[in-house]
C-alpha cells in the first residue's frame, strides 16, 4: 500500500489549546506522524510518496472560496495587526452563535477568525496554511491512486480534517481531508462513495458537508456526544436530509467502550455501507479509540487494530485511509500501522 506524506505537516505546530480556563501544550504535535512514518518504514509496509500537487479546484470542490481565502490569508492579517504577533498563535475569541449574521465577513480580525472556527482549541500557526494544503494533497494523491486502480493507499496528514466543514475550522481540523478524497473518488467517476469515520471524536464536518448529498454515503462510530467533542452532532437520529436521507448513520458509544462492543459497531457500520452499494471507501483513520489516548474514553488495545484492517478488507472495497486523531504519541504508529498491516497481510 502506497502512503503520502509530506514533511511539511510539521509546518503546523501550535503552541497552546484552551481547556478548562486555561492554555495547555497541544495534544495534536507534529510527532504523532512521525511515529507513524517511522512505523510504516520499520515494516516496509509499502512505498512512502511525496504527493502531487492539487490546484484550487480540488479544494473548491469542499471548501467555499470565502474560507480558504481567510485561511490563505490568515496568518500575513495576524502579523499585520502587530508584528509581535508573530511569537503568537491565533486562537479565536468570539462567534457568531444562532441570532447572529453569518453573510458579512467583519473587517475587524478576531471576528473573521471566530466566523470562520467553532471551538478555541485549534491554533491557527504560522505554518496551519502550508500543512493543511499539503495534507489535503497527500488526501487526494491517495485517492487519485485508487481511482487508477490500486486497491488501497493511505494519507499520512496533519493536521486532522473531519471536524472541518465547508466554511469553518475546529477540532485541530481546517481542511476537510476525508471529504476532499471521498468528493475526488466521485469526480473520478466513482457513484457511489462510503466514508466510514473511526475517529473517536464524531466527524461533524464530514456529515455536515455530505447530509443532503445521496451519493456519499457518512457513518460514523465515536464516543457520545452528550458527553464527547464535538457535542453538537453525532446523535443516532441524525439519518441524512433530502435527497441524502438514508446516507448517514451514526453509531455513538458511551466512554469506556471496548473492542468486543465497538466491533459490533463496525459490523453495523459496514452492512449499511455494504446496502448503500458504495464504490470505493473512504476511512477516516483516528487512533484515539486506543484505551491509553489521554483525551479519549475508549478501551480498544494495540492488537485490535490488525483485526479492524483485516475486517475493513473483507468489505472488498477500493479503500482510501486518511490519518486523523490519536493523541497516544508514542503508540500511534504502532496502531495506526497494525490496521494498515492487517488490511494488506491479514
Ligand atoms: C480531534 B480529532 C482536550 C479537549 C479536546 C478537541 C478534540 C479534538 C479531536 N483537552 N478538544 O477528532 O481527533
Ligand atoms: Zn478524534
Amino acid at each position: 500500500m502506497k502512503t503520502f506524506y509530506n514533511h511539511l505537516h510539521a509546518q503546523h505546530q501550535g503552541k497552546v489549546e484552551m481547556f478548562r480556563g486555561a492554555l495547555v501544550p497541544c495534544f495534536e504535535v507534529p510527532a504523532r506522524a512521525d511515529h507513524v512514518l517511522a512505523e510504516l518504514q520499520r515494516r516496509q509496509l509499502g512505498a512512502v510518496l511525496e504527493p502531487q500537487a492539487f490546484d484550487e479546484a480540488a479544494l473548491t470542490a469542499i471548501h467555499s472560496p470565502r474560507y480558504l481565502n481567510f485561511l490563505a490569508t490568515a496568518w500575513d492579517q495576524w502579523v499585520a495587526l502587530d508584528a509581535a504577533n508573530a511569537d503568537k498563535d491565533i486562537l479565536p475569541s468570539v462567534w457568531p452563535t444562532r441570532t447572529f449574521r453569518t453573510d458579512i465577513e467583519p473587517d475587524n480580525f478576531a471576528a473573521k477568525v471566530g466566523l470562520y472556527s467553532y471551538d478555541a482549541g485549534t491554533p491557527f500557526t504560522s505554518g496551519t496554511w502550508v500543512a493543511a494544503r499539503a495534507g489535503a494533497n497527500c488526501a487526494l494523491s491517495a485517492a487519485q491512486v485508487v481511482v487508477a486502480g490500486d486497491r488501497a493507499a493511505f494519507a499520512l496528514s496533519r493536521p486532522p480534517g473531519h471536524h472541518a466543514g465547508a466554511d469553518f475550522f475546529g477540532g485541530y481540523c481546517f481542511l476537510n481531508n476525508a471529504a476532499l478524497a471521498a468528493q475526488h473518488l466521485r469526480h473520478a467517476g466513482m457513484k457511489k462513495v462510503a466514508v466510514l469515520d473511526v475517529d473517536y471524536h464524531h466527524g461533524n464536518g464530514t456529515q455536515a458537508i455530505f447530509f443532503d448529498r445521496p451519493d456519499v454515503y457518512f457513518a460514523s462510530i465515536h464516543g457520545d456526544p452528550r458527553t464527547e467533542y464535538p457535542f453538537y452532532l453525532g446523535h443516532a437520529d441524525e439519518t441524512g436530509s433530502g435527497a441524502g436521507l438514508g446516507a448517514n448513520l451514526n453509531l455513538p458509544l458511551p466512554r469506556g467502550t471496548d473492542y468486543a462492543t465497538w466491533a459490533q459497531a463496525l459490523e453495523t457500520a459496514l452492512a449499511g455501507i455494504a446496502r448503500f452499494g458504495a464504490d470505493a471507501l473512504v476511512v477516516s483513520l483516528g487512533m484515539d479509540t486506543f484505551e491509553g489516548d489521554p483525551i479519549s474514553g475508549f478501551k480498544l488495545k494495540t492488537d485490535d487494530y490488525l483485526r479492524i484492517g483485516e475486517r475493513l478488507a473483507k468489505a472488498g472495497l477500493p479503500t482510501v485511509f486518511i490519518f486523523e486523531g490519536g493523541y497516544a504519541v508514542q503508540e500511534v504508529g504502532v496502531n495506526a500501522v497494525n490496521v494498515l498491516q492487517g488490511f494488506t497481510n491479514p
